[in-house]
């Protein structure tokens, strides 16, 4: 067996990626199935997941598709045991379902902030608590957490995603700290700015906001979902058997920069 396959092979594994029928979610699906894995993923929609399954085929990807709510609880924990039924016990989480809602702070009302860190922090904590007896059963998983460049920056208009992905950060080292001793790691992925239907309107021609982030980017560009497929492998493998409680930015590295001096 070469050191790739060693360290990287994904093959027997099950993985379980949330909100995977376009954008970063299936695309770190089918990193993960190209690393060896078997995928299944969910939606809200039959009709979405429908199609999905399709995009999946045409890849020559075998996925399973479930049609399930992340934030509720009772949905969830049915959808776990028909999963681990049906396909087998989960050994790679995913939690990638979120929604951003862009509203000042001062007209945002409690009820929209409250779904926002429903979908982005309750969720997850929903869905790896579901899956955890299952890994520690079997000896041991991997959960992966999307979060952000607001699990470290806050600005204007998304108060409830940075309270939440700035959460979601700290929920992930406190179930690393939990599980760390039954062989689970819980690692985040923090993507920076990326070209999905979430960002589409902050990349519409002439928005301010594109010239901003290309500035604000020491890549210079927007990232791909593609630029997160490597973390995805890495943090699902047994290559980061020691990382644990850790959030790998891909960012084209905006966090380490400051920004340009106005001209
Ligand atoms: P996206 O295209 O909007 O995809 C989000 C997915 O989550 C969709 O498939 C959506 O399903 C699903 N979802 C939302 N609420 C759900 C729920 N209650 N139950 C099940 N599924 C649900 O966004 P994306 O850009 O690919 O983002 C994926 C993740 O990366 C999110 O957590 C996002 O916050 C994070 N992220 C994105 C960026 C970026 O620049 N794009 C950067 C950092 C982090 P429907 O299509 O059915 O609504
Ligand atoms: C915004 C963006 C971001 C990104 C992403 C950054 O309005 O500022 O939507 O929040 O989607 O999460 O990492």
């Amino acid at each position: 067996m070469s050191i790739i396959d060693d360290f990287f092979s994904l093959k027997g594994k099950i993985a379980l990626v949330t909100g995977a029928t376009h954008g970063i979610g299936m695309a770190l699906a089918k990193a993960l199935a190209g690393a060896g894995a078997t995928i299944v993923f969910n939606d809200l929609s039959a009709e979405r997941t429908e199609n999905a399954l399709k995009e999946y085929k045409a890849a020559g990807i075998n996925a399973h598709g479930y049609v399930f709510d992340v934030t509720d609880e009772k949905a969830v924990n049915e959808s776990i045991a028909k999963i681990t039924g049906e396909v087998g016990v989960i050994d790679i989480l995913i939690n990638n379902a979120g929604i951003i809602k862009r509203i000042p702070a001062l007209e945002m009302s409690a009820a929209d902030f409250r779904q926002v860190v429903d979908v982005d922090l309750n969720a997850p904590f929903i869905m790896s608590k579901a899956v955890a007896p299952g890994m520690i059963a079997k000896g041991g998983g991997k959960i992966i957490n999307i979060c952000s460049m607001m699990s470290e920056l806050g600005r204007e208009t998304v108060s409830a995603y940075a309270a939440a992905k700035g959460g979601l950060k700290m929920l992930t080292r406190n179930l690393a700290s939990e599980w760390g001793a039954n062989n689970i790691q819980v690692n985040g992925i923090g993507p920076g700015y990326i070209a999905t239907s979430q960002t589409g309107p902050l990349r519409e021609e002439g928005h301010p906001f594109n010239t901003f982030i290309v500035g604000r980017t020491p890549a210079g560009r927007w990232g791909e979902v593609e630029d997160l497929q490597g973390a995805a492998i890495f943090l699902s493998s047994r290559a980061s058997d020691f990382v644990n409680g850790h959030v790998l930015y891909v960012d084209g590295g905006i966090l380490a920069y400051l920004g340009k001096l106005p001209s």
